[in-house]
């Protein structure tokens, strides 16, 4: 897993819906949407995400749905999301099968130790920098701390928490493969812009890396 990689927060989109933000965001190179809502009904989560599922499905970008394993099995998404304290991988492997994908957040290095042993398809490495979105963040660890993740562990790395246009670039240096926002794009005036920009940075990195 790698690139710009796409959260949603109902809460943070300015003007427009969620819909038109991701289909935006999708034009503007994102490469994966995770759905996140933590306060809403399962039925309307479910209703959601169906919706979500009909209007990407045009394109090549997988369909995350966070923590929620029943839900992505009842919309049939491509994947789940999960943290410390949700379903432990294990089991969300055994119950979603070989295909799918799973990321799993890591906030300590005991947490990246572990996940050695686990197929997950990435880790979210949370939070790199400090955020507003998300409240009960324990853990910064700041560019050195995903030096050290990226010298621990084999899996691809996504970094999320606080990254945005004026940032991206020093999280890709350190290892990053790829990297998740919510605000940054959610909460753009652009969002296309915005996602066009991080996928710049995004592929100035990669240039620079093939070098
Ligand atoms: N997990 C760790 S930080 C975070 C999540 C879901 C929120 C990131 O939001 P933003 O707006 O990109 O800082
Ligand atoms: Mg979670």
């Amino acid at each position: 897993m790698k690139g710009i990689y796409l959260l949603t927060d109902r809460k943070l989109v300015r003007d427009k819906s969620i819909q038109d933000v991701i289909l935006q965001a999708i034009k503007g190179g994102v490469s994966m949407v995770q759905i996140r809502e933590k306060e809403i009904s399962t039925r309307t989560f479910i209703k959601e995400a169906q919706g979500i599922k009909k209007l990407i499905e045009p394109f090549d970008v997988p369909l995350i749905i966070n923590d929620r394993v029943d839900v992505a099995l009842a919309i049939g998404a491509d994947g789940v999301h999960i943290g410390q304290q949700d379903i432990p991988y294990p089991f969300v492997r055994k119950i979603l099968g070989e295909d799918a994908i799973i990321g799993l957040s890591v906030e300590t290095l005991q947490q990246v130790q572990e996940a050695e042993d686990y197929n997950v398809s990435y880790l979210g490495v949370s939070s790199i920098f400090p955020t507003n979105t998300k409240k009960n963040t324990n853990q910064i660890w700041g560019l050195e701390g995903l030096k050290k993740v990226r010298a621990s562990s084999h899996h691809s790395l996504i970094a999320i928490g606080g990254i945005n246009l004026s940032n991206a670039a020093s999280v890709f240096d350190v290892g990053a493969d790829g990297i998740a926002v919510v605000s940054a794009i959610c909460s753009a005036e652009n969002p296309e812009h915005t996602a066009k920009h991080l996928y710049e940075i995004y592929l100035e990195y990669q240039r620079k890396k093939g070098i």
